[in-house]
């Protein structure tokens, strides 16, 4: 199949899968054009048939917000058209799936097919906004195949915009090798003093996330165990998360990595990964932590009780509950056999449910169904 990819470039979960999918695509034969406007983070260009477009945005002193949207839908009109491509796969609806279906009239015929796969964020905190929900609504409903990451996400999208064609469920996934690779070197315990604990934290930074309560977690656990934190990630609230860790006296004890792509590197050897947020449409971070044998806490909210088993491969508490998540992450700590219990139901149920080789068969039928539906 000839495939076009369009993501956003950076380190967001959605992003992230989109690469992934793009290369594992490649890997099997697909020709795959990724098409965006920088080079993916994670995107190696791992053959002939992997080919990354740039979007170009040209400035003019009329815009004081240059149209993204119209550049994409140019560039994927023709990419398709001059790569004879039989489907866009766009990931994260705004406005992806609108530039799409724009392309997908542009070329004209009938052959040009539009996968949408929504992410999240898409929906919950974006697409519903009312200045984005009419178009956000029209890009899914005009697409020709769409996919939720999770059942939680995809009632989200028929409750929140009131969305009725047929959506299919395609979770993330991960590379179970990968995640093996990275066992001979020292992973996260490079950061580590000793013995002490290692606790992580992956994500954006965005309010969404609460990594203020991650730190409030973390505090807690200080007061009863030997621990270090490592905050890997950039955005928006890493000055509130610096400012209260000088407040409470925390800043020898807290590991700020940035960004990272090699993202197993952070996260083999680790001993529980924090993952308090407001919503998650499914947790990826939570997911490629567990393919690396480490216990997740985090909330019960979204996708997350799909990806994690409470009580099993971790623990799921309330929004905001701080305590009832540092002494579920307590237990975990004080108990080290049954944390590496844990850390090996993580792994299996992450191989098991979420190995790339088999979601990207479910897109891959998705594809071919859509180019049958005429
Ligand atoms: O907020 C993020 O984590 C980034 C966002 C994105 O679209 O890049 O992630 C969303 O998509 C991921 C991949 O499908 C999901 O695993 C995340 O749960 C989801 N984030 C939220 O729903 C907050």
């Amino acid at each position: 199949m000839k495939i076009g990819i369009s993501c956003y470039p950076t380190l967001g979960g959605s992003g992230v899968v989109a690469t992934e999918l793009a290369m594992a695509l490649a890997r099997l034969g697909d020709e795959v054009h990724v098409i965006s406007y920088a080079m993916p983070s994670r995107l190696e260009l791992v053959g002939p048939n992997l080919d990354f477009h740039e979007v170009v945005v040209p400035h003019y002193p009329l815009f004081d917000y240059p149209p993204y949207s119209l550049a994409l839908a140019t560039k994927m009109a023709e990419v398709a058209r001059y790569q004879r491509l039989d489907l866009l796969h766009v990931h994260y609806a705004v406005p992806n799936a609108v530039s799409a279906v724009l392309a997908r009239d542009i070329v004209g015929g009938n052959h040009l097919r539009v996968v949408t796969t929504l992410h999240g964020t898409d929906i919950t905190l974006v697409g519903n906004d009312p200045n984005y929900l009419a178009t956000t609504r029209y890009g899914i409903e005009r697409s020709d195949a769409v996919t939720t990451v999770s059942d939680s996400l995809r009632e989200d999208t028929i409750r929140q915009l009131g969305i009725e064609r047929p959506i299919e469920v395609i979770p993330n996934f991960i590379e179970p090798e990968r995640f093996l690779a990275a066992r001979g070197g020292p992973g996260a315990r490079r950061w580590a003093r000793g013995d002490e604990a290692l606790l992580v934290h992956v994500s954006n930074f965005r309010p969404v996330k609460r990594v203020l309560d991650v730190m409030r977690i973390f505090e807690r656990i200080a007061q009863e165990v030997d621990c270090r934190l490592l905050l890997v990630g950039d955005g928006p609230d890493r000055a509130l998360v610096e400012q209260r860790c000088r407040e409470s006296n925390n800043c020898d004890r807290i590991q700020f990595t940035g960004n990272t792509a090699a993202i197993e590197e952070v996260l083999i050897g680790a001993d529980l990964f924090l993952l308090p947020s407001e919503t998650e449409s499914f947790g990826l971070a939570a997911l490629e932590a567990m393919s690396c044998e480490v216990p997740v806490i985090a909330t019960a909210v979204g996708g997350l009780p799909e990806v994690v088993e409470d009580g099993v491969t971790g623990y799921l508490r309330p929004v905001g509950d701080i305590e009832a998540m540092a002494s579920a992450a307590l237990g975990l700590l004080r108990d080290p056999a049954k944390r590496r219990r844990f850390g090996k139901a993580a792994r299996q149920q992450a191989v098991d449910r979420f190995s790339e080789a088999e979601i990207v068969e479910l897109y891959r039928g998705l594809y071919r169904r859509a180019l049958a539906g005429g």
